[in-house]
């Protein structure tokens, strides 16, 4: 029991804290913190059952590249998406206009993730503000639709059309988040988006200056 405790999601712990401490002062994004966010998100797809299993996996895949990246010789450049950025450009370890020798590039693979930020910080706002009898389903897709679909093939785009339709309804949404009372959901949410938000921004700045928004 104590085991089951502790092995339990915790949207505060797991994915709050770690985009918090994801910041520097200098409004860098620290890479091991912003992969153990997604991991925490991870997490809390695969307690929603195996119709996820598809997109955790490609979740993980995507955590896995960066964390390889941040293990290997050249781990200290992959510290901050700011230095990462840099660290590929100046080194020519990108692939700009087309697929080449560099596929899996850390600011393709970080590029992924950014735009699936994007999709958790309007499906997050939108659970924040919905009433009991909300569809969850229904606010996962206006937040797609409005973000991550159009990056994605039509095959994806049908693929995630249907697992939507299989998450739970939002009462039970709350309780796999496992934070607390529907109030401390709304107000840990009320923490959360904002703070995804100014993370989101920042990469997205980053990488409109350095022109990275279309990577293939
Ligand atoms: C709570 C419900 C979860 C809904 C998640 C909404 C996003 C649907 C995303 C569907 C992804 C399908 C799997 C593969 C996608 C990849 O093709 C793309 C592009 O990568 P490339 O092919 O270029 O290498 N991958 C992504 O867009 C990254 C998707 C990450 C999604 C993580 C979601 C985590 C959600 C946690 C929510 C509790």
């Amino acid at each position: 029991e104590a085991e089951n405790l502790q092995t339990q999601f915790c949207l505060k712990k797991e994915v709050l804290e770690s985009f918090k401490s994801c910041l520097s002062p200098e409004k860098e994004i620290y890479i091991e913190h912003y992969v153990s966010g997604w991991r925490g998100l991870v997490k809390l797809l695969n307690s929603l059952g195996s119709l996820f299993g598809f997109i955790s996996k490609d979740a993980v895949s995507k955590t896995q590249i960066l964390m390889n990246f941040l293990k290997s010789e050249n781990g200290p450049h992959y510290a901050t998406v700011q230095s990462m950025v840099k660290f590929e450009l100046d080194n020519k370890l990108v692939d700009v206009d087309k697929k080449g020798i560099y596929p899996e590039s850390g600011c393709r693979t970080l590029l992924r993730l950014h735009r699936a930020l994007r999709w958790l910080q309007l499906f997050l706002e939108r659970l924040r503000t919905s009433k009991e009898d909300d569809k969850t389903s229904v606010m996962c897709r206006d937040a797609y639709n409005e973000s991550l679909a159009q990056h994605h093939t039509w095959l994806i785009r049908k693929s995630a059309g249907m697992a939507f339709y299989g998450l739970p309804v939002r009462p039970a949404f709350f309780e796999v988040m496992n934070v607390g009372t529907p109030e401390q959901v709304v107000d840990v949410l009320g923490k959360a988006v904002p703070l995804l938000y100014e993370v989101y921004q920042i990469t997205e700045e980053l990488y409109q200056k350095h022109n990275l928004l279309d990577l293939p």
